[in-house]
């Protein structure tokens, strides 16, 4: 008999019972994040014949273009996500504020923190795109306002993203290791593939936006610096860099096989009077949370992500993550900067 393997659920309701913990709501849940990751897949699958690709012509609440699929990703989420009674509110990239659950649905205990469509640049070429997401508690019974989805990467009961690449994979953490699963289009299952997604401590391999190599710090510029100067630099190693444009991209290559992924503080963003290119809230925290479940680390360079206090729902931060060996590298160049 051919099997078809552990489908998402199962892992879930499997892992509950491991842990010893009730999961249904949380199920249920995550079989929601997982009906939106697969319409969205198809979408993104089928490209331009689903008239989807190209700009909307209009800019979301951070003054960047948006994509047609950008919109419509945020659409689709928010209208799987919103009847099911589980959610207390959403907040996304795409929403200057949260999205309060309409009063015709149930309200439930959780918030949902979430990019639509991380890595919009690689839509219309056919690059790899991904959905990022963050699962908090609401504790109180009332409705939630923005603050309320204020919390620290570590209070995250849940994080993942879903890639959309050559195979769509769903990959989470509930706080007990990270797991991957590959959409089998032919059941429409999520299906574990990846079942102890590890992080190695050490790594030749680093991901960086180089352009930007002008504007970098001393800390970064040090760093770079010194891994390509290859066998013959300080590192005594050759180094090799991959950027693929999307964070989704980037960081399940470094849970594949290891790396580190910066976008760090810089001259320019400095400049601008920014904190950062990335999103704390639904961008940073998700993937912090699942790169140090994975055994890595993820830093601005002077502080632990997960442990920061957001102040805002659209709040930036300098990111370092991946390979626990680099990311404290990176930590000690910071410190003896600014020694
Ligand atoms: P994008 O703006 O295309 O959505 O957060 C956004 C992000 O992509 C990340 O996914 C990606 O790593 C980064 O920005 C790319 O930024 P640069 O264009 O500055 O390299």
């Amino acid at each position: 008999m051919s099997e078809l393997g552990t489908t998402l659920t199962q892992y879930i309701i499997e892992q509950g019972r491991a842990q010893n913990e009730s999961r249904g709501a949380f199920t249920a849940l995550l079989n929601d994040v997982a009906t939106a990751c697969k319409r969205l897949s198809n979408l993104v699958r089928l490209g331009e014949l689903a008239g989807v690709l190209g700009a909307a012509g209009q800019e979301n609440v951070q003054g960047e273009d948006q994509k047609k699929l950008d919109i419509i990703a945020n659409e689709v989420f928010i209208d799987a996500m919103q009847r099911s009674g589980l959610l207390a509110g959403i907040a996304s990239e795409e929403m200057d504020e949260h999205y309060p659950i309409p009063n015709r649905f149930p309200r439930g205990d959780y918030l949902l923190a979430f990019d639509p469509l991380d890595g919009s640049s690689n839509i219309d070429v056919n690059g790899a795109t991904g959905t990022i997401f963050s699962i908090t508690r609401h504790v109180d019974s009332s409705a939630p306002g923005d603050s309320d989805f204020l919390k620290a990467g570590t209070e995250q009961v849940c994080a993942g993203y879903c890639l959309y690449s050559s195979a769509s994979m769903l990959v989470l953490t509930t706080g007990h290791g990270v797991a991957g699963f590959t959409l089998d289009n032919s059941v429409g299952e999520f299906i574990l593939t990846h079942p102890d997604i590890n992080v190695p401590r050490e790594t030749s391999e680093y991901a960086i936006n180089a352009s930007y190599a002008r504007h970098w710090l001393a800390p970064e510029k040090r760093y770079i610096e010194e891994c390509n100067a290859g066998t013959e630099g300080p590192r005594e190693r050759n180094f090799n860099m991959r950027w693929a444009g999307s964070m989704v991209g980037d960081i399940h290559r470094i849970l594949c096989r290891g790396g580190v992924f910066l976008y760090p503080m810089d001259a320019k963003l400095q400049a601008a009077g920014k904190q950062g290119k990335l999103r704390l809230l639904y961008e940073a925290n998700p993937m912090g949370m699942l790169i140090e479940q994975a055994g890595g680390l993820a830093h601005t360079g002077t502080e632990r992500i997960l442990e920061i206090q957001p102040d805002s729902l659209h709040q930036r931060v300098p990111v370092i993550m991946g390979s626990a060996d680099e990311v404290e590298r990176l930590i000690r160049y910071h410190e003896e900067a600014s020694a």
